[in-house]
């Protein structure tokens, strides 16, 4: 069992939304491009003297939001939401950014502690990025916890699909939990998303009971408010912007505003298919049925055969 447990820390397991750990680099190479489970994949990079260097390139692309619904989006090396960033507290990063855009552009890293000429505002910290060609942004990684990036250049850009999850794990002292997922928020030009897509074609996030599962909200916009409800009772809000809440809170509905993120860790007592969802109408159902900001989490019984600390119906 002991040895068992050592295994599953070092190489970590990779499907559906199961953390990654190793006391070594929380983030292997070797789990670049994963699927988090969620819709969402981990960003590739090389490592260059000593640097992680990582390759976006904004580019036009059709996107299918829900069946048979295609919009022209804008997307980060293909996808909406762009790639999850992970990197480790400390860490020299380096983003090789190519505009393949009709725009100009310019790339915003929300929520970093970093040189003012890297903070991606065109028109006031660097030029407006012309299509066809690139630019280069350095830092290091000293705000830890749930960010995100996006592009600068009208809320249009970010509303097509120009973002993604940038997440710093720190050192010390990262939230504990047995899945990791991420909620990304949009309600541009796409529609209303979770993570690039509208119900039904929101992917399904699989837990199971008595695991602690950690839910990072990021509400991308651009422009609307959205109260996140989470069926079966409480989640508790352990994180905003990155910053751990000195004692955590529990409630079932959270209100994430344009550039917010929140870090939320629920603990499933029921099996069962609970959603989440925003709790505006138009926002996640019509008349025909849910769409929009709805997913659906499929709650398994626990994995070692414990008995169910609530049975359904009780
Ligand atoms: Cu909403």
């Amino acid at each position: 069992m002991v040895l068992l447990f050592v295994l599953t820390a070092l190489v970590g397991v990779t499907a559906s939304g199961v953390i990654r750990q190793s006391t070594a680099d929380p983030v292997l190479p070797a789990a670049a491009g994963e699927d988090l489970g969620d819709g969402t994949r981990l960003a590739q990079y090389e490592v260059v003297n000593g640097v992680k260097v990582f390759r976006l390139r904004a580019a036009p692309t059709s996107w299918e939001v829900s069946p048979g619904n295609v919009r022209q989006a804008f997307a980060y090396n293909g996808i909406v939401p762009g790639p999850v960033i992970r990197i480790n507290e400390g860490d020299q990063v380096r983003f090789i950014l190519q505009n393949d855009l009709p725009e100009p552009t310019a790339l915003h890293w929300h929520g970093m502690d970093l040189p003012n000429d890297q903070d991606g505002v065109p028109g006031l910290t660097q030029p407006e990025i012309e299509p066809g060609q690139s630019f280069t942004y350095e830092w290091k990684a000293i705000s830890t916890g749930t960010h995100w990036y996006h592009s600068h250049m009208h809320g249009d850009q970010e509303g097509k699909g120009l973002y993604g999850s940038l997440e710093v794990v720190p050192r010390l002292g990262d939230i504990t939990a047995a899945r990791d997922y991420r909620l990304i928020i949009g309600d541009g030009p796409l529609g209303f998303v979770f993570n690039g897509k509208s119900f039904p074609a929101t992917v399904p996030l699989r837990a199971r009971v008595g695991e602690r599962v950690r839910i990072r909200l990021i509400g991308a916009g651009p422009e609307m408010i959205h109260p996140i409800h989470l069926h079966s009772g409480h989640f508790e809000l352990v994180a905003q912007d990155g910053k751990r809440l000195p004692l955590p809170q529990q409630m079932d509905t959270l209100l994430v505003g344009v550039g917010q993120t929140y870090d939320i860790v629920w603990t499933p007592t029921r099996v069962g298919k609970w959603m989440i969802h925003c709790h505006i109408f138009s926002h996640a159902e019509t008349h025909h049925g849910m769409a929009g900001l709805v997913s659906i989490f499929n709650v398994d019984p626990p994995a070692i055969g414990l008995p169910l600390p609530l049975q359904q119906g009780g």
